[in-house]
């Protein structure tokens, strides 16, 4: 039988939990790995539904522990990986910029050292379109693959870092890699320090939402579960070598968003509190996913769709965020894993 393993690194956070349970369900033949170090971002009760399936395991790991996931890859002999583990907000890299070039930079390469070490059938390293800087607000102009990397803040660093690092095993070791590059993702189990999450949870609770600077900054919004198409695809039809944007042409400003939000919800605009701007913010980010759809994808969400079933999932999903926000979810590993 044609069993396969898949490394998922940061399958316990926003966009690789949700890939987690996508290939979980969809490949029962394939062995799905979910290595998490299971920081802050990580939560395994997301996977409450999946977490006694025969094709999901958990490994609790730090990506740059290299002996540790060099002993992890020469007993699994991994087929694949999709790389997600990494820190991931702007703000947090703002005021601690050191873990995020030790998780994003050094992590990185240890698992292509890995991945070189044992030969892998491909490496995914999935980044950002924050990479690439900022656009200005001139709606006909889009960051393509040829786009160069002009990285702003110290998070968008240290993902272009790991990419240059990415592309370095291909190049010098022949390492089978794509990097994908994706506009901002809103879906079901995103934590609620992000905007999308932050205003559901805050408005629910009617509390006030902080918009940075004007509001006016604008970003292009995908829904998660058409990002995990996305990288499934990649992951096996994806040419060697070769990076791919992931986006969907659904630029709003920030206010729109939230604005959005708070009517969907019925609630009042004056809950919308302007605040100090983020350092540096970058103005506004649109992806050209031209040459991803030339591969077979195209995104199933508009924003308008995919904002009305994210919010109807956070009414229905109350569990989750609520104990999210009161710290309660570092609590199930130790229960799930430790203590039975
Ligand atoms: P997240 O912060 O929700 O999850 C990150 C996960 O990585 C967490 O489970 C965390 O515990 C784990 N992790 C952190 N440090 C680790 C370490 N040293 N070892 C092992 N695991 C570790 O992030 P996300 O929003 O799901 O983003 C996933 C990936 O997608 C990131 O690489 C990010 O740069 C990229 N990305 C995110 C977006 C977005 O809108 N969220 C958009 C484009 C790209
Ligand atoms: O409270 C807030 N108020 C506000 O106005 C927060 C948290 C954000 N914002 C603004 C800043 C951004 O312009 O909203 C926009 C979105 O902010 P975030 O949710 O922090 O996302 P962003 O900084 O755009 O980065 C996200 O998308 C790209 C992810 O966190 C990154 O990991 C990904 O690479």
């Amino acid at each position: 039988m044609n069993r396969k393993k898949i490394l998922v690194t940061g399958g316990a956070g926003f966009i690789g939990g949700n890939f987690v349970q996508y290939m979980v369900n969809k490949y029962p033949n394939y062995d799905i790995y979910n290595l998490d170090l299971l920081t802050y971002a990580g939560d395994l009760t997301k996977h409450r539904e999946i977490e006694n399936k025969d094709n999901y395991h958990f490994v609790k790991a730090d990506i740059a522990d290299r002996e540790a996931i060099m002993s992890l890859f020469e007993k699994e002999k991994f087929n694949y990986v999709a790389h997600f583990a990494a820190e991931s907000h702007v703000d947090r890299s703002i005021t601690e910029p050191e873990i995020f070039v030790e998780t994003n930079v050094l992590g990185t390469q240890v698992l292509l050292n890995a991945a070189k070490e044992i030969g892998v059938t491909k490496f995914v390293h999935v980044s950002t379109d924050e990479v690439y800087g900022e656009l200005d607000f001139n709606p006909t102009t889009f960051f393509t693959e040829e786009t160069p990397l002009q990285p702003n803040s110290p998070y968008s660093a240290s993902k272009a870092s790991s990419d240059f690092l990415v592309r370095a095993y291909h190049e010098t070791f022949g390492l089978p890699v794509n990097i994908t590059r994706c506009s901002n993702n809103y879906g079901p189990f995103h934590f609620p320090e992000k905007l999308i999450p932050l205003t559901i949870s805050r408005v629910l609770n009617e509390e006030k939402v902080p918009v940075y600077g004007d509001g006016k900054n604008i970003r292009d919004w995908l829904h998660v579960l058409d990002h995990c198409a996305a990288i499934d695809l990649v992951l096996h039809e994806g040419v060697n070598g070769e990076v791919y944007n992931v986006g969907g042409h659904n630029e709003r400003t920030n206010l729109e968003v939230v604005k959005t939000i708070i009517n969907t919800l019925g609630k009042s605009e004056d809950l919308i509190e302007f605040v100090a701007d983020r350092l540096g913010h970058d103005k506004r980010y649109a992806i050209d996913p031209t040459k991803l759809e030339k591969l077979g994808w195209n995104p199933t969400y508009t924003f308008e769709t995919g904002i009305a079933q994210t919010i109807q999932w956070y009414l229905d999903n109350k569990w989750w965020w609520e104990q999210i926000i009161s710290g309660e979810y570092q609590n199930y590993f130790k229960r799930q894993y430790l203590f039975n």
